[in-house]
């Protein structure tokens, strides 16, 4: 299988400290997305999405939601279990997973994406032109603020997301706090337990690297 990807973004984060937890090693394709790589041949007809991360499978199957290359990555290797270990965690890791992308990285990207002249009218991701809305800005900013709440009350009592271990709840709420801090948000002090959560999982070898 190989793997397009461009490191620095959060979608493609979020995979690759799943990969480094698992040790696993797949081999991987750079799609300069500064570079406007994913807006044309020959990535667009890998991706016609035009987005990355991408998981193209030996048998050309092409997945491009990384909660489904997760999925794929936990059957295929299920060593470090990181979708949770019955039926119930991992209905539960699922749905975090599915609250960060949708209500943390989508303020995050409303802020950056209808803010920055790089995004000029590429509003959301994806093939189709939709043109900024300044006045989301303000509005993503308190999106922000309040899922750094809904975390940091989620977290009190709990040393992960999920259960006693590093799950892929844990990866998609730390590339969320990391991501916020594209649009100079952090974490406000009066969320001690995602600061104090978030300072762990930032030493996690799997993070640094
Ligand atoms: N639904 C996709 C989202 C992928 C996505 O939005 N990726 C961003 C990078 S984080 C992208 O490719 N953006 C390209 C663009 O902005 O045109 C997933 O789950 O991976």
């Amino acid at each position: 299988m190989k793997l397009y990807t461009f490191p620095p973004a959060p979608n493609p984060k979020r995979l690759d400290i799943f990969i480094a937890e698992k040790g696993i090693e797949i081999e991987t394709i750079t799609v300069d997305l500064m570079a406007g790589e994913h807006r044309k041949a020959p990535y667009l007809s890998i991706n016609p999405w035009g987005t990355v991360p991408a998981l193209v499978l030996d048998d050309g199957t092409l997945m491009t939601e990384v909660i489904g290359m997760l999925y794929y990555l936990e059957e295929l290797y299920p060593e470090v279990p990181l979708l949770g270990s019955d039926t119930v965690s991992r209905a539960q890791i699922l749905s975090w997973d599915h609250r960060c992308f949708f209500e943390g990285f989508s303020s995050v990207a409303e802020v950056l994406r209808n803010s920055s002249e790089a995004f000029v009218d590429r509003a959301l991701p994806g093939p189709i032109s939709y043109a900024q809305i300044p006045d989301l800005v303000e509005r993503g900013r308190k999106r922000i603020h309040g899922f750094y709440h809904v975390l940091d009350k989620h977290l009190e009592g709990k040393p992960f997301m999920v259960g006693d271990t590093f799950t892929v709840a844990d990866i998609a709420a730390y590339v969320f706090v990391n991501f916020s801090g594209w649009v100079k948000e952090t974490i406000p002090d009066d969320c001690q337990y995602l600061l104090a959560w978030y300072q762990k999982v930032s030493e996690r070898p799997s993070v640094k690297s």
